[in-house]
C-alpha cells in the first residue's frame, strides 16, 4: 500500500469515525515500501499544499447523516425530475430562521407556495440581522398574510448579535431602513400578533422528541440557534437535528473582501451551531452567488407572479438595482438557499472542515470561515505549522530512508482528531434551480401548481414567453447564461416547456 492510500484509508476511517490511529498505523506499517519519488513528492504536496494530484484522488468522503440525498448529475436531473420519494412520501417539518429582508420574503415565498417539496412549517424565527428584529418579525408577518398562512407561528429572536459586535445598519442600504424597501412601513393592514415564546424556548419545546424530523433553515446570523444551542435545560439532542445554514463562504465575502454577511454579522454563534455536532449545511457565497434574479426574471414575476411574490416585486425590484449595474444580475441568496436546503440534488455538497474566525479579529476578517474540502487542505487547517513540522522532521529524520508509514499514521490521526463538521455547498444548479424557483411562485392561468386560496390567476400573462431567464412557458433552447442547453424539469405530471405546464 502506497502512502497516499493509507492517508485516504485514515481519512476515510476518519470520517466513519471507525478507526483510531493504532490501526491505521498497521495498515500503514504492514503495506510495502513505496516508492521513494513518489512519496517524497505526496509529502511535499501534503506539507506545503501542493498536491492537486492528491486533491484530484481525494475520496468520495460519506455525507453526515442526514436527510440529504446523494448528490447526482445534471443527467440525473433531467431525467429523474421528479421529487424524490422521500421527500414526497410526507410533509418535511421545517422552521425557517430569517431576517427578512427582501430575499428571505422571496424565500419564504417560494417555501410556502411552491408544491414540489410537501412542507409542514412549524415556525419562522426572526432574528436581527439584514435589519431590526422587530422589523424582520412585522415583515415575516406580512408575508404570511399575504399567504394566508398567518396560523405559522411568528417568533421574534434576538436583537442583537450573541458576538460582542453591534448590530450593523448597512443592511438598510440593501433592504431598506424597514427591511423590505418601505413595503413594511407602508402595510397598514392588521396583522397577528407574534409568538409570545422566546427564540430559545420555542426550538426546546418544538425540536425535543422530533429532533430527526425537522429540518432547521436558518437563512440569517446564527443567534437564535446558538441561544437555543448554549440553553442548559433545552434537552434537543442536537446531532440528531439537520440544519441548513446561508452563510460563509470559500473564497470571498460579500460584506468584506473576506466575509459573508451571516457569518460576519455573529460568528461567535455561528462557531456554537459548528461545534454542537448537529448535521449542519453551509450553502456557501460560492453557491449561492449564483442564483440571480435580473430584469428578465422580474418580467416573469410581475406578468405570472403569484399574489405574494408580486406583492414583493416593488422591493425585489429596488434589491437587484442596487445590488446590479444597470441591466445586469443581483445575487439572490436565500432562495438559493431553500432550494438547496429540500433538494440536494440542486446543490453540490461536500464534507467539509469549516472553522470560522471569531468576533475577536479584526472587523474585516471576522466570520471568515476557514475551509476545507480535500485532503491538502485538510491537515493544514486542523493541525498546528509545530505538529506538521514535527511529523515533517520525523519522517526525514534519516534523510535516506524517509519513513513515510509514520506520516500517513500521523495525517491519519490528524484527519480522525477533526472529522467533517459540515456538508459545505460551494456549488449549486443554478440554471435548475431558477426553473424550480419560478415554479413555486408564478401561476399562469390555470397552472397546476396553484394552491388554493392563495393564488388567482395572473392577470398579466402575455409576453414571458420572451423572457429568457427559465420562463415557464418560455424557449426551452435558451438561456441565461450564454446560451447553455437548458435542462427540462417536470412538476408531477405536467411538464415544463413548449405547450405549457
Ligand atoms: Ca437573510
Amino acid at each position: 500500500m502506497q502512502p497516499h492510500h493509507a492517508i485516504l484509508v485514515a481519512s476515510m476511517a476518519c470520517t466513519r469515525n471507525r478507526l483510531d490511529f493504532s490501526s491505521t498505523r498497521r495498515l500503514s506499517r504492514s503495506s510495502s515500501q513505496p516508492s521513494i519519488l513518489f512519496s517524497l513528492a505526496l509529502a511535499l504536496a501534503l506539507i506545503l499544499g501542493f498536491g492537486q494530484a492528491a486533491q484530484a484522488q481525494s475520496p468520495q468522503s460519506p455525507s453526515p447523516q442526514s436527510f440529504r440525498i446523494p448528490k447526482v448529475t445534471i443527467d440525473d436531473v433531467e431525467r429523474d425530475g421528479e421529487p424524490p420519494a422521500a421527500l414526497a412520501a410526507a410533509p418535511r417539518k421545517i422552521i425557517v430562521d430569517t431576517d427578512p429582508g427582501v430575499d428571505d420574503a422571496a424565500a419564504l415565498i417560494w417555501l410556502l407556495s411552491q408544491q414540489r417539496y410537501p412542507l409542514t412549517p412549524l415556525g419562522i424565527v426572526a432574528v436581527a440581522g439584514n435589519t431590526s428584529v422587530d422589523n424582520a418579525t412585522t415583515n415575516a408577518l406580512m408575508v404570511l398574510s399575504w399567504l394566508r398562512r398567518t396560523e405559522i407561528p411568528v417568533i421574534p429572536g434576538a436583537a442583537a448579535p450573541l458576538s460582542p459586535v453591534p448590530l450593523s445598519s448597512t443592511g438598510k442600504l440593501i433592504h431598506g431602513p424597514d427591511g423590505l424597501w418601505y413595503l413594511g412601513w407602508a402595510n397598514q393592514q392588521e396583522l397577528p400578533a407574534p409568538d409570545p415564546r422566546t427564540a430559545e424556548t420555542f426550538y426546546c419545546q418544538t425540536l425535543q422528541g422530533q429532533e430527526a424530523e425537522v429540518l432547521v433553515l436558518t437563512l440569517g446570523p446564527l443567534t437564535n440557534l446558538a441561544k437555543a444551542m448554549s440553553a442548559a435545560d433545552c434537552g434537543v439532542e442536537w446531532s440528531q437535528v439537520q440544519i441548513v445554514s446561508l452563510g460563509g463562504a470559500k473564497f470571498g465575502g460579500n460584506q468584506t473582501p473576506v466575509t459573508e454577511f451571516n457569518m460576519w454579522q455573529d460568528p461567535d454563534a455561528a462557531a456554537v451551531v459548528l461545534g454542537k455536532g448537529a448535521q449542519v449545511t453551509l450553502v456557501t457565497l460560492d453557491g449561492f452567488g449564483q442564483f440571480t434574479i435580473g430584469p428578465a426574471m422580474l418580467k416573469v414575476l410581475k406578468n405570472t407572479g403569484m399574489p405574494a411574490m408580486r406583492a414583493l416585486l416593488p422591493a425585489l425590484e429596488t434589491y437587484a438595482s442596487v445590488l446590479s449595474s444597470e441591466g445586469g444580475e443581483a445575487a439572490l441568496p436565500d432562495p438559493a438557499a431553500a432550494m438547496a436546503a429540500l433538494d440536494a440534488r440542486l446543490a453540490l455538497g461536500r464534507p467539509g472542515l469549516v472553522k470560522i474566525l471569531g468576533s475577536d479579529v479584526p472587523e474585516y476578517g471576522r466570520g471568515q470561515t476557514v475551509i476545507a474540502l480535500d485532503l491538502v487542505e485538510w491537515p493544514t487547517l486542523a493541525a498546528t505549522d509545530a505538529r506538521l513540522s514535527q511529523i515533517a522532521d520525523t519522517v526525514f529524520a534519516d534523510p535516506l530512508n524517509p519513513d513515510f508509514g509514520y506520516l500517513a499514521g500521523a495525517i491519519g490521526a490528524i484527519l480522525m482528531e477533526n472529522p467533517p463538521n459540515a456538508t459545505v455547498v460551494a456549488d449549486i444548479l443554478a440554471q435548475q434551480m431558477r426553473r424550480v424557483f419560478l415554479q413555486g411562485v408564478t401561476a399562469p392561468p390555470g397552472g397546476a401548481n396553484a394552491p388554493a386560496g392563495t393564488n388567482t390567476p395572473a392577470p398579466e400573462l402575455g409576453d414571458a414567453g420572451s423572457a429568457p431567464v427559465g420562463a415557464p412557458d418560455g424557449d426551452p433552447g435558451t438561456s441565461a447564461q450564454g446560451g447553455s442547453p437548458e435542462y427540462k424539469l417536470y412538476l408531477p405530471g405536467v411538464q415544463v416547456g413548449p405547450g405549457g405546464r
